[in-house]
């Protein structure tokens, strides 16, 4: 038996429409369902990638809509909110507390407390992002769209100075070592410019069907 349960909704693959559109464009599903959780970026996703990353094995329990509807599940998950997580008799919520967590108890939380911090750092910009990206798909789309483009490159500047400030560019955004924000990270920037791309050519079939070359991540992006 895995020590890891995952619970959660079945939020993964195809996007939902942001409001005010029938369905994601033509040309841009195929993409879409490439990438995990890319509609949500489902709050999972992180953590499936990074425990596929570090050959760990985990359970997943998808609880439907109509079962969470009946009630007595989330009167019993501590904030009344999915997801919840289990490692062995220790039960979780709030998806960063469960990466971190993670990061803590596999060993990749920086190599001292400084890179510890700059992750926790990272990871809070990111969420930063992930809510911009989800209020532009849950609010007003259409009239929020351009505005959400054109201050994308401000949004990731943080990050590229970070970057720039390591090594050049040429290592992780922290340290030199794979760490427990990194997939939040590479999976809230390609959910951000895809969203960014569908924008600007809704009916192109680009950009991210493919991680970039040379990433480390191993997890089967199909997960
Ligand atoms: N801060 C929480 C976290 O990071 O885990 C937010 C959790 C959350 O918003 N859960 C949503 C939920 O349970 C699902 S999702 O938006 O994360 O996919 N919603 C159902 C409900 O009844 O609130």
């Amino acid at each position: 038996m895995p020590p890891y349960t995952i619970v959660y909704f079945p939020a993964r693959g195809v996007p939902p429409a942001p409001r005010g559109r029938q369905r994601a464009p033509m040309g841009t599903g195929q993409t879409l369902r490439l990438l995990p959780g890319l509609g949500g970026w489902g709050r999972c996703e992180a953590m499936r990638m990074l425990l596929a990353d570090q050959g760990q094995d985990w359970k997943e329990e998808v609880v439907t809509k109509d079962a969470w509807l009946q009630g007595p599940l989330k009167a019993s998950c501590l904030y009344g909110q999915l997801p919840k997580f289990q490692d062995g008799d220790l039960t979780l919520y709030q998806s960063n507390a469960i990466l971190r967590h993670l990061g803590r108890s596999l060993g990749l939380y920086g190599k001292d407390q400084r890179e510890a911090a700059l992750v926790d750092m990272v990871n809070d910009g990111v969420e930063d992002l992930r809510r911009l990206c989800g209020h532009l798909i849950r609010h007003n789309y259409e009239k929020d769209k351009a505005q959400y483009v054109e201050e994308l490159p401000g949004h990731l500047k943080p990050f590229e100075t970070l970057l720039a400030q390591n090594q050049g560019g040429q290592a992780f955004i922290v340290g030199d070592q794979v760490h427990w924000g990194a997939t939040h990270t590479l999976g809230c920037f390609t959910w951000a410019l895809t969203l960014s791309a569908l924008v600007c050519h809704p009916r192109s079939p680009r950009p991210c069907s493919r991680w970039p070359a040379g990433v480390w991540l191993k997890a089967d992006l199909e997960l």
